[in-house]
């Protein structure tokens, strides 16, 4: 019984939601998907590749890409674009001089047919350092606020301590739930 249960699951059970973690190099891109893997969700197991991975929050299944290998955003990232419900464009609060090209890549990317329907998390990493942006600077030099057509939403957090990293798990899942 039990087995078939698990095989029942397998095949009608909830759908893994395809999520893409961009961001400039620096970021914080990688520590923050092994946190999200450590401290806030049930790891299962690596999928393909080092760079993608499952994280189960409260039974809602996440599929978390990392393009770990491109350090920036480039023209071969809309080959990941295809069915991803959640961006998260992760920013190193501190670095102030590449902001500007990081709403550049930001409302490219969103330009993009297949991330139409797409929600967008913003975060906005290293607030442990004392020279950090916060939320509200990174908000408004990213234009947020003229993301008209997506769901958007912007945390401060600290991917060394995960400060901020359950609440953005929390919104995600409402996101894919809503949906
Ligand atoms: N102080 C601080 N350093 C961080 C934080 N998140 C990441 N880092 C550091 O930033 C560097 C780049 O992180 P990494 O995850 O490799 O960035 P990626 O290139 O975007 O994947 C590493 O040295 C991390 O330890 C943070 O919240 N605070
Ligand atoms: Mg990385």
């Amino acid at each position: 019984m039990g087995v078939l249960f698990t095989k029942l699951m397998a095949l009608f059970g909830d759908k893994e939601h395809k999520v893409l973690i961009v961001g400039l190099d620096n970021a914080g891109k990688t520590t923050i998907l092994y946190q999200f893997l450590t401290k806030e969700a049930v790891f299962t197991t690596p999928t393909i590749g080092s760079n993608v991975e499952e994280i189960n929050v409260n039974k809602t299944r996440f599929l978390v890409w990392d393009i770990g290998g491109q350090e920036t955003f480039r023209a071969s990232w809309n080959t990941y674009y295809c069915n991803t419900e959640i961006v998260i464009l992760v920013v190193d609060s501190t670095d102030r001089e590449r902001l500007s090209l990081t709403k550049e890549e930001l409302h490219r990317m969103l330009a993009h047919e297949e991330l139409q329907n797409a929600s967008v998390l913003i975060l906005a990493n290293k607030q442990d350092m004392r020279n950090s942006m916060s939320a509200a600077e990174i908000s408004h030099s990213l234009t947020l606020s003229s993301l008209t057509a997506h769901t958007w939403h912007i945390q401060a957090c600290c991917a060394l301590t995960g400060e901020g990293l359950p609440a953005s798990l929390d919104w995600m899942r409402s996101q894919v739930l809503a949906n």
